[in-house]
């Protein structure tokens, strides 16, 4: 999973295999969202927090970005691992200046992730000084002005780079930006780019917006509903509830997965009475077991087997009128599938029998309300955007998008990453958003596009970016070929992570590192006296307000908005157009501005004071508008890629474990997959492939 080389210390004691588990949550699930609460909050801590969780007065779910119930919201509005996740930052444990005295960085790196994790919240700013072998403390100030110092000696503000991973709230993530961008650089690495990038990028061109283009009362009134690589069982429990809501709607779930996950097969709801003492619901009316990498050809495939029912039919498969007035590039499309498609090579390259992929034609005739919701286990192939453009075809060429129980869902992972990127973190945001920026904040923001993360490792490895900022995140464990971003971080003058809990990134420095330590969801927000509120953004790019309520860590702590502001008015002292205090001690301020720079957000403090927030724009889901190249939906022609395994070979594929949150272990114990006691787990099938 994480680590594979001998660098690092594993774990395991004994690890335990027993069978998996054939349903998801249940009442074992709520035993363990308690037990891991109380070991890291002890049990008022825990009482307050878990009522507080996803409630319209209390904070957004660190855990993930499934929407919450608009309307009535249930008094435990959260999952097993959305529990996991607050206890991990609510933890009651910290991480001081007498730790890291105690604690050499060299003795550190030995340690795994999951004991680092579990040493508690970072208490106090901490520096590593050039040559020195352990963090010692440091004045916020002294920070600042170290950073400042270190930023304004670049020979171009492009050589620094400014991560962010997808926790942070909007308002710190849009003054981030902004400061980012006043420096004079688009280098805006993010978590997106090792995560939903390619449904992005495949949505942009082909329905004109990168996000997903359902509500959850769509979902639950499709006939259909397609869930593609992805385990929601395990990373949006929530969502088995709103499938569970479909099922009593009529909706058909088929699911497509190389396994057979616990969640995709059947859910005990454990706040009902038949989730409790039932079997639970089934979920998925079908399971295709698709070999990997197999998705493009399934859809492929699909496209193929609708349009021979069109012709044996004609005039009532395809949805004619959609396709002309909304559509561009179809009968290139239609002519790629028909002289490409070969019936035999999508057996072969998806692993399934005919009759599985005709049955699935079939429903997909049949459907009137028909949505694709997909997560990593499409973006992360080599081809996924290719992958992903297929699946929107099959939608397209039946007008699935834009009405009532249809469309696209790709679901997002991180609470807000989606609202990180509506907030303009991204390296190459259009012209458009820079000129709002620039005229709100009399700044002038430069235009080339700056690096995304994997360009962002090439240039600290290649000494052309050498000062690193983390807005939260793990960037070394979390972006690919390990060796090779802690030699590029290594290089750097300086790394700086603000983060709530350590991790192995803090291990990784530049000459010189630094730790600043900052709020996180759970905890209140304290400005000039006034508590401050947050806003996020979920997958369905509903927006609405989050408010922490515990007592922070430690006094020490700043929020990621003053951080910003902190080092802006350090970095760009008193005569700066951006007025840095103002917003600092008044979000309000910050929502102001951003009403005025990003489209849909008029009214901001209003709305988003409204019980469940609002709804961002979506032109085609609302007015059926493509804001593509050609002002139409774009049916996109890629050839046909999967994975060909040559005889005696296995293809080797990846997963979360049931007890992790990317790179942050919570537990060793997969109960899911019928493991416990250690992760690094190498799962072979005892059948021999059939290919
Ligand atoms: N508890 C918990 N919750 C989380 C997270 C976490 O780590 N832990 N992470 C959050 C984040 S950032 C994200 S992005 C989401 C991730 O949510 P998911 O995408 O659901 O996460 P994965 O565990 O990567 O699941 C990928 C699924 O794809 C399947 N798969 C693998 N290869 C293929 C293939 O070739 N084709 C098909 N069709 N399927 C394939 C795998 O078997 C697996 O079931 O979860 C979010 N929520
Ligand atoms: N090995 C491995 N790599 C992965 C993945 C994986 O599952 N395993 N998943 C991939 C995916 S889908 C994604 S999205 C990326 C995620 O990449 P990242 O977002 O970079 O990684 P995370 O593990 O989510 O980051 C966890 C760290 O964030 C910090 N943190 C948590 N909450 C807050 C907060 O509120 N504020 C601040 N400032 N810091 C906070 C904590 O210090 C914690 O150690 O990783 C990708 N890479
Ligand atoms: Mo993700």
């Amino acid at each position: 999973m994480t680590d594979t080389t001998d660098r690092y210390t594993f774990d395991e004691d004994e690890v335990v295999v027993s069978h998996e588990k054939s349903y998801a949550a249940g009442v074992p699930a709520v035993l363990v969202s308690l037990r891991r609460g109380l070991e890291q909050m002890g049990p008022v801590r825990t009482a307050r927090t878990l009522a507080k969780l996803n409630q319209r007065r209390g904070f957004d779910c660190p855990g993930c970005a499934w929407p919450e119930t608009p309307g009535h919201r249930k008094h435990a509005e959260f999952c097993e691992n959305g529990a996991k996740a607050v206890a991990e930052e609510a933890t009651t444990r910290t991480v001081g200046p007498e730790f890291f005295a105690a604690h050499p960085v060299t003795e550190l790196l030995g340690r795994t992730d999951y004991w680092l994790g579990q040493q508690g919240r970072l208490t106090h700013p901490m520096v590593l000084l050039p040559g020195a072998t352990h963090y010692e403390p440091i004045g916020w100030d002294e920070a600042f002005s170290l950073i400042a110092g270190e930023l304004r000696a670049l020979a171009s503000p492009d050589e620094a780079v400014f991560y962010t991973s997808g926790r942070t709230s909007n308002e710190a993530a849009f003054m981030y930006q902004l400061m980012i961008r006043a420096f004079g650089t688009n280098n805006l690495p993010d978590c997106s780019n090792m995560c939903h990038e390619s449904s992005g990028s495949a949505l942009v061109e082909t329905i004109g917006i990168g996000k997903g283009s359902v509500s959850v009362p769509d979902i639950e009134n499709a006939d259909l509903i397609l869930i593609a690589g992805q385990n929601p069982g395990t990373n949006h429990p929530r969502m088995l509830s709103t499938l569970e809501k479909s099922k009593a709607n009529g909706a058909k779930v088929i699911a497509i997965n190389p396994l057979p996950e616990a969640g995709l097969l059947r859910f005990k709801d454990p706040q009902k009475v038949h989730g409790v003492v039932g079997d639970g619901v089934q979920i998925a009316d079908e399971f295709l077991q698709i070999r990997i990498g197999g998705d493009q050809a399934l859809f492929q495939g699909l496209a193929k087997l609708v349009l021979d029912a069109e012709d044996a039919h004609p005039g009532t498969v395809l949805d004619h009128e959609f396709l002309t007035e909304h559509c561009a590039g179809w009968d290139d499309y239609a002519a790629h599938i028909r002289s490409t498609v070969d019936l035999d090579t999508i057996v072969t390259a998806t692993g399934l029998t005919i009759e599985q992929i005709r049955q699935t034609a079939d429903a997909l005739i049949a459907s009137r309300r028909t949505i694709i919701c997909w997560a990593m286990g499409l973006t992360q192939q080599t081809h996924g955007v290719a992958t992903i453009q297929d699946a929107v075809a099959l939608l397209l060429m039946r007008g699935m998008i834009g009405k009532p129980g249809a469309g696209v869902s790709p679901v997002r992972g991180h609470s807000n990453v989606q609202g990180d990127r509506t907030m303009g973190i991204w390296e190459k945001m259009p012209d458009a958003f820079l000129d709002a920026l620039d005229t709100e904040f009399s700044i002038t923001s430069p235009r080339h596009h700056g690096l995304d993360a994997v360009d962002s490792i090439r240039a600290m490895r290649d000494g052309k970016a050498s000062v690193f900022i983390a807005m939260g995140g793990n960037f070394v464990a979390a972006t690919p070929d390990t060796e090779v971003t802690e030699a590029a971080l290594r290089r750097c003058a300086l790394t700086v992570q603000v983060s709530t809990k350590l991790n192995r990134s803090h291990l990784v420095a530049g000459r010189t590192g630094l730790i600043l330590p900052s709020l996180g969801r759970t905890d209140k927000d304290v400005q000039n006296g006034r508590k401050q509120q947050v806003t996020v953004e979920d997958s369905m790019s509903m927006v609405h307000l989050s408010r922490g309520s515990l007592k922070p860590a430690s006094e020490h702590l700043r929020s990621e908005v003053a951080i910003v502001c902190g080092l802006a008015q350090e970095l760009f002292g008193p005569e700066h157009p951006v007025a840095w205090q103002e917003f600092m001690v008044d979000y309000d301020r910050i929502r102001d501005s951003i009403a005025r720079v990003i489209p849909g957000f008029s009214d901001f403090n209003t709305k988003v004071r409204q019980p469940d927030g609002f709804a961002l724009p979506h032109p085609p889901r609302d007015e059926r508008r493509f804001d593509t190249t050609t002002g139409r939906a774009n049916f996109v022609v890629n050839p046909l890629s999967w994975v060909p395994v040559p005889d005696g070979k296995l293809i080797l594929q990846t997963m979360r474990s049931h007890d992790q949150y990317n790179t942050t272990i919570y537990g060793l114990d997969d109960r899911y997959r019928g493991i416990k006691g250690g992760r690094r787990v190498l799962f072979i099938n005892e059948l021999e492939s059939p290919h």
